[in-house]
């Protein structure tokens, strides 16, 4: 397979203006007629035009008008060349033939539930028709769609419908035109049994637009709060970014078939089905908030990257990493600020600093690639630390200045396809900033590591911290440059108030904290080089700091902060986040320790401060209740793992479970009164205080379940029969599940027996059971595989079953290889349906190195046999040979 580069990147030889799309869906093949109008880069100037093609059989082509001879053309299995067309405007009609009742990529036109879906990001178009398929081709649509009535009665495209009517044969056909210059991956098609529940939404300058959600029939019940998402999200975007959406029509369409969550086609939006349909009986707290969060980042698309987009999918976070931050900034608007970017924080560190510390390790902005999708397929790298490169600008300029940014961003590029530096000059310019090595956050893979040190001088009252930063070698980079970190900081008196901050020593220069003459209570620094100190003046006695709050950048922190004063920052951080943090950090410390002990066979024994601490969390009634649920759950197993030399799986899980169950039965009496005092028989609302509630509720209850009492158990099946809701009585579900035995298969059974009519549920059960730390669940996995709710051709089933299997470490990771030989097993067979699906699978072997020598044998010959298979797609090629590399 090829590696594509960078350093490359060529303007293309010819540009299409017009692009006249026709489809005749048909039951065995569908035909695509495609005419484009062709102008070329240099006028006069006639050079070979590359059409990409994937799986398409060619069944016409002419130049005006005139049928090519086979000579005048080439096509293989990928491309189809012209050598010499004309050098000025013409125009190019090209037929196809294809077979989307065979395609089982989800990429390019395909079936779903009997319907016709498209799925054209990154490179989905190519496998529809000929085409320059690459995001600087932007050109105007129309599409005509003409398929059987009654098995279609439903034809949509992109942009405004301007015709429709019916064909002789029982057919009916509509015509779509997209008013607006878009890249081929925003094309999108649609035809099916579909109804919609409709709204409208009156922009702030007072036009109308249309409102559809697309689901069957029987599912419009479940997309009210879609349709709540929808609007809200609408709202929130013009207020914070004065952006306005430029269409009448904003179409959903939910499918059940989906490789990822959703895509933002101009007008057309496809979304997998579970994050459109939620009813609170069948829907959690947490599938709610995926839904709003998806479709405030689609909507934040819909007004922005569908009309200035990437020039290359190298610049890919330009548009995932703002699109994210601003869809981070949505949920927190709606919800929790605090709590939002905690579960953020804590997938970032879960996810993407792992993927950052290992062989598939690779910059915000890639310098190459074997397979776009793949970088989806690492998305959590990507996407996430994008967004987070795009909250430090943030941080750097402050609202205003953001906004100002962004205002000259889209002034300035609209209508064209662009690059990271555009972005980056946009924010720059606006605000007259130096942001000297801030482009190095795009360039350079690993995350960051600052260590801190802290001086206070009782005589001169000053305070100093010392940062030095180091950002470590991954694969091709041995070598980095210190980058602009931004990193907020305040101090606490001894009372655990704010100390007001006026003025700081920096390079020899006295810098003001304050912009307006009041005091600051939280200052960023800007952090530049490999070593730096910032004094601060008139601190009358030693503070304790609270260092990086809000999570300022997404870097690695050590610094010189004992136990005492995290347990006081825990206490009274007017910070809420680093409140949090600095629990984390101390459970982080327990844990580790406790696992070096587990491994010299001592004792494990629970510190009576770390107890304690909890205990004082979780009576605080002035304090949040999902922030308390939250500052009490543990650093998952792959956040410890990560932190240790030789990763052991077996003794994270069994220290984590310790203390789990030693919280549990010494702070019991409090986690009974969380369940008793939670409840609530009121129907369910999803806002923020309802939700805290239940996951007060629902941590104190796993805590409990931990304690394999009879008594918990008929409390927590208690609470599973009494739930009238899908968060509630999954999470009773889910502690009963914890512990092998009778109540645990028959609560299982009785699950299922429920749900089995509704697939999402059922996908629920499936992950439940996939992620248990029950020993040598494989067995379990691999029976659920034959089960009927079952089918590896759905990507949701895939990432539940054999996804939430990988996601637990003593299983997948089992000393005997059983869970790498069953994930080498299912990598093979998917390959062949879902390439896409079956990459994303394949890298949870990447970091295999990470651990002991039995394992690394036993993963490494999995890898092997999976380069050795015969006609390995180029998705999972190329995540296996790099992680072998
Ligand atoms: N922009 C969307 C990307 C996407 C995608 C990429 C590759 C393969 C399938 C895909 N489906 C959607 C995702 C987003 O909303 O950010």
């Amino acid at each position: 397979p090829k590696e594509i580069f960078l350093k490359d990147y060529k303007m293309p030889n010819y540009y299409f203006d017009t692009v006249d799309l026709k489809f005749s869906l048909g039951e065995e093949h569908t035909i695509v007629c495609s005419k484009l109008t062709v102008y070329p880069r240099i006028e006069g100037v006639s050079s070979p035009l590359v059409l990409d093609g994937h799986d398409l059989k060619l069944v016409s082509i002419k130049i005006d008008g005139t049928e090519l001879k086979k000579e005048d053309y080439h096509v293989d299995s990928r491309h189809l060349t012209l050598a010499s067309p004309p050098s000025g405007l013409f125009t190019l009609e090209i037929v196809t033939e294809i077979y989307p009742q065979k395609n089982t990529s989800l990429e390019g036109l395909y079936k779903s539930s009997g319907n016709f879906c498209t799925q054209c990001e990154a490179e989905g178009f190519r496998k529809i028709t000929f085409y320059q398929d690459r995001p600087d081709i932007m050109a105007k649509y129309t599409c005509r769609v003409e398929a059987d009535k009654t098995l279609y009665p439903v034809l949509l495209s992109n942009g405004n419908l301007i015709e429709q009517g019916y064909i002789e044969g029982g057919k009916h056909y509509a015509i779509w035109e997209d008013p607006f210059k878009k890249p081929c991956y925003l094309f999108a098609l649609v035809a099916g049994q579909l109804e919609s529940r409709d709204d409208t939404f009156i922009t702030r300058s007072g036009r109308k637009v249309s409102l559809r959600i697309w689901t069957p029939a029987e599912d419009l019940p479940k997309t009210v709060h879609a349709m709540y998402s929808l609007k809200a999200a609408m709202k929130w975007d013009e207020d914070v970014f004065g952006l306005e959406y430029d269409l009448d029509l904003f179409n959903i369409v939910a499918v059940p078939d989906f490789n990822m969550g959703a895509m933002e086609n101009k007008s057309l939006n496809i979304f997998n089905s579970k994050l459109v349909l939620a009813s609170p009986e069948t829907a959690s707290d947490g599938d709610y908030a995926a839904i709003l969060g998806v479709i405030g980042h689609e909507v934040a698309y819909a007004k922005t990257f569908c009309r200035v987009t990437c020039r290359d999918w190298f610049q890919l976070s330009l548009k995932e990493g703002l699109t994210v931050f601003r869809d981070q900034e949505f949920s927190s608007d709606m919800g929790s600020r605090t709590v939002k970017r905690i579960a953020d924080v804590s997938r970032l560190r879960n996810y993407q600093f792992p993927q950052d510390a290992g062989p598939m390790a690779h910059p915000v902005r890639p310098h190459s690639y074997i397979k776009m999708d793949n970088f989806y397929t690492v998305l959590v790298n990507l996407v996430k630390q994008g967004a987070e490169v795009v909250r430090m600008y943030k941080t750097l300029l402050g609202s205003q200045g953001f906004r100002k940014g962004m205002d000259l961003y889209f002034k300035r590029h609209d209508g064209q396809a662009v690059t990271c530096e555009d972005f980056f000059a946009a924010m720059r310019d606006a605000n007259d900033a130096d942001f000297a090595n801030f482009l190095l956050w795009y360039s350079q893979a690993g995350t960051p590591s600052v260590k801190v040190t802290s001086f206070y001088n009782a005589e001169a009252k000053t305070y100093s911290l010392k940062f030095s930063q180091e950002v470590p070698p991954t694969p091709g980079q041995a070598v980095k440059e210190p980058m602009l970190i931004p990193l907020a900081v305040g101090l606490l008196d001894s009372n655990g108030k704010d100390i007001p901050l006026t003025s700081v020593y920096h390079e020899g220069m006295l810098q003001k904290v304050s912009s307006d003459g009041q005091p600051a209570y939280t200052t960023v620094l800007q952090v530049k080089k490999k070593e730096e100190e910032f004094v601060f003046s008139d601190i009358s006695a030693r503070p304790v700091p609270s260092l990086l709050r809000g999570y300022s950048a997404p870097i690695r922190l050590h610094s010189d902060l004992t136990d005492s004063d995290l347990f006081f920052l825990l206490a009274h951080d007017s910070d809420e986040f680093n409140r949090w943090e600095a629990g984390q950090v101390l459970a982080r410390n327990l844990m580790l320790g406790l696992v070096a002990d587990l491994q010299q066979n001592k004792p494990l024994a629970l510190k009576a401060d770390f107890v304690h601490g909890l205990r004082s969390i979780l009576s605080d009634s002035s304090l949040d209740k999902e922030f308390i649920a939250k500052a009490i759950t543990l650093p998952g197993e792959g956040e410890i793992m990560d932190m240790m030399e030789v990763a052991d799986p077996d003794a994270v899980h069994a220290v984590r479970s310790f203390i789990r169950k030693q919280i549990a039965s010494e702070l019991k009496a409090e986690f009974l009164k969380m369940v008793e005092n939670n409840r609530s028989s009121e129907p369910y609302v999803f806002n923020h205080p309802n939700m805290a509630r239940r996951a007060l509720k629902n941590i104190s209850l796993a805590y409990l379940a931990s304690l394999e009492d009879p008594q918990i158990t008929e409390l927590a099946l208690h609470e599973y029969r009494s739930a009238t809701n899908m968060t509630d009585q999954f999470a009773a579900l889910t502690s009963i599940a914890q512990n092998p035995g009778k109540a645990r298969d028959d609560i299982l059974a009785d699950f299922y027996s429920k749900w089995e009519h509704d697939f999402l549920v059922v996908n629920k059960w499936l992950a439940l059971q996939a992620m248990s730390d029950i020993p040598g669940n494989v067995e379990n996995v691999r029976k659920l595989l034959s089960h009927p709710a079952f089918d590896l051709r759905n990507p949701n089933k895939v990432y539940s079953l054999i996804g939430g299997f990988c996601g637990s470490p003593v299983n997948f990771h089992a000393k005997d290889g059983s869970g790498y030989k069953f994930l080498g097993e299912i990598v093979v067979q998917l390959d062949k349906l879902n390439p896409q699906v079956a990459s994303r699978m394949v890298s949870a072997f990447s970091r295999w190195r990470r651990y002991d020598g039995t394992r690394q044998a036993l993963a490494k010959a999995q890898l092997e046999m999976i380069m050795s298979t015969n006609g390995l797609s180029e998705n999972v090629f190329e995540i296996a040979s790099k992680s072998l590399a």
